[in-house]
């Protein structure tokens, strides 16, 4: 069960933005984010990127003290850029760490949805496919690799999250410290969904919360073939892994029932 609002404190908020060539995004993304959140703060984690967007996201932190940047020495991934991130803002003292992309497909005006949402949840996911949830201009390619990895996604892995493989997540800081960072090892957009099933695989609760996504009008889509090939094999590894555990455990059970019922009859037997 997740602690309520009364129990924990949520107000230290830091939204990690991960950036790889973003020279025409990182600026109106920050200024977005910082309108419409005034409270919170914004961690870029670029990747030196080779279009200066390290140099612009520099310029943001100098004429604002809630915007940070932080520069990794080359291109390793969004999930190791997000776990770079993590691990700065928990060693900071924030309660909330926000996963949010720099091309505006995330819209930082529905980030108080998320926040919200996880008053009475341990983690909350921005849904494109839950009830009131959107995709605006994707390519059908996109949809179909979206909506066919979420699907197989819950097959393997026998979960009810609609959009597994969403960007747009809040993670209570506990959640981080409690799946154990270090073990995660997924690169690309895997990553989202290995955060995903850790956090459920705790026993902690997953909330979705409906998003509008926008498809990028800026700058160019880093999603690639290996990206999604990764998706496919961990998932499905993964889904092997925990119905084996499944069936393991039924095992025992079975065997369980099996010893008591001979021990039943031996009973019986030595009555008469
Ligand atoms: N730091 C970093 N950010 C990345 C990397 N790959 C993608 N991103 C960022 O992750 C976010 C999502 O990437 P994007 O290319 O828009 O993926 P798409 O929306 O699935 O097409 C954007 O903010 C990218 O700049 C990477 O290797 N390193
Ligand atoms: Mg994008």
């Amino acid at each position: 069960m997740p602690a309520t609002d009364t129990e924990v404190r949520l107000d230290k908020v830091l939204v990690i933005i991960p950036t790889y060539n973003e020279a025409e995004n990182v600026e109106t993304i920050v200024a977005r984010t910082r309108r419409a959140n005034p409270k919170v703060d914004v961690l870029v984690a670029d990747d030196n990127s080779p279009d200066g967007t390290g140099e612009i996201a520099d310029r943001l932190a100098s004429a604002d003290d809630h915007v940070h940047v932080m520069h990794r020495k080359g291109k390793e991934g969004l999930g190791a850029a997000y776990l770079a991130g993590f691990h700065w803002g928990l060693g900071r003292g924030y309660d909330v760490l926000v996963e949010m992309d720099a091309d505006g497909s995330h819209q930082p005006e529905q980030l108080p949805l998320l926040l919200e949402a996880l008053k009475h949840a341990d983690m909350v996911k921005g849904s494109r496919y839950v009830k009131g949830g959107s995709v605006v201009n994707w390519p059908m390619h996109r949809k179909l690799i979206s909506r066919g990895g979420g699907m197989w996604t819950r097959m393997c892995l026998g979960i009810g999250v609609k959009d597994p493989t969403g960007g747009f997540n809040a993670f209570r800081a506990n959640t981080l410290r409690t799946i154990g960072l270090d073990e995660v090892a997924s690169a690309g957009y895997c990553f989202q969904l290995d955060m995903t099933w850790r956090t459920l695989k705790k026993g902690l609760t997953v909330a979705e919360v409906p998003i509008e996504f926008i498809e990028r009008e800026y700058g160019h889509s880093k999603m690639s073939k290996d990206i999604v090939v990764e998706a496919l094999l961990r998932t499905t590894l993964w889904g092997v892994d925990y119905r084996s555990g499944q069936l393991k455990e039924l095992g025992h059970l079975a065997l369980e029932r099996v010893e008591q019922v001979a021990g039943n009859l031996k009973e019986r037997r030595r009555k008469h």
